[in-house]
């Protein structure tokens, strides 16, 4: 993208006040009017229902976007063989991430991670030695946003990914880069609260994107996301950086399908 300036569109639909879709891009001016179109069909047309209210917002970036890769993305390819339980305790302790403190966070995102036990629609933020939470509102949690990703990267993504390739998906790993990109984030939990959408996944530092199918139980309404930091993570930087600084996805890291033990040894 040289150097013409550059906006963020942004779309939120909502019926009777309860969020139903959302979307971003970062784009030139010229495209400006085909996104906003494309963004409004993607709100009427959301499995979640009808919307009463579409807001888009336009705004011209005032910082450059960081330029980044994607994560390396592992689909993993004997699934079947292994429980949940396996699976994330595997990938917990590849993260550093103690397994109780693992487990007690995907249970609060399954049954609705907010004080009311609703579903957040920011992420939590959780210390990983502690489990304390660290964001400041519980009830919305923080929200990664300003980031998209270039028209050759995504192809890239697409051409690598095939019939595995999904639109949330292509949404989940633009956040999951810009989140673990930040150098003291060790891991990403992600649990979609669409009730059809049962694959998630956990991001590790250092590991990448690991896509897990049946994640949550089918026809559940509720998940969300987690991200793991280190002790030292200053919150209020953390949270600019997450919410403000746009970020955007040049580059696409390897696409590997593999059996799990070959993504990471399992725990005897
Ligand atoms: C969401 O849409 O709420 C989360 C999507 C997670 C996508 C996981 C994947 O398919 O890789």
């Amino acid at each position: 993208m040289n150097n013409k300036k550059l906006f963020s569109v942004k779309m939120r639909a909502c019926k009777e006040g309860e969020h139903i879709s959302g979307a971003e891009r970062i784009i030139e001016e010229g495209f400006i009017p085909s996104i906003t179109q494309n963004l409004s069909e993607r709100a009427l047309n959301h499995s979640k229902g009808k919307p009463d209210t579409i807001n888009i917002k336009i705004e011209l970036l005032e910082k450059s976007p960081i330029p980044i890769k994607t994560l390396p993305l592992y689909e993993i390819t004997d699934r079947e063989k292994y429980s949940l339980k396996e699976i994330l305790r595997a990938l917990f302790r590849k993260a550093g991430i103690d397994e109780s403190i693992g487990f007690s966070i995907y249970k609060a995102l399954i049954s609705g991670a907010s004080p009311a036990a609703t579903v957040m629609r920011g992420a939590m933020v959780i210390n990983k030695d502690t489990g304390l939470r660290l964001e400041p509102d519980k009830f919305r949690g923080i929200r990664a946003s300003y980031m998209d990703i270039t028209e050759k990267a995504l192809n890239h993504l697409k051409k690598s990914t095939g019939k595995n390739y999904t639109s949330n998906m292509r949404d989940a790993i633009i956040l999951s880069s810009k989140v673990l990109h930040h150098k003291n984030v060790v891991a990403e939990l992600c649990v979609s609260d669409d009730p059809d959408y049962t694959t998630g996944y956990l991001s590790v530092k250092g590991l990448g994107y690991v896509r897990i199918k049946d994640i949550k139980p089918e026809g559940l309404p509720k998940g969300g996301r987690a991200f793991f930091v280190k002790e030292e993570l200053n919150i209020k930087q953390f949270i600019e950086y997450i919410e403000t600084t746009p970020v955007l996805i040049t580059d696409v890291g390897n696409y590997c399908c593999l059996p799990f033990p070959e993504i990471v040894p399992l725990i005897g």
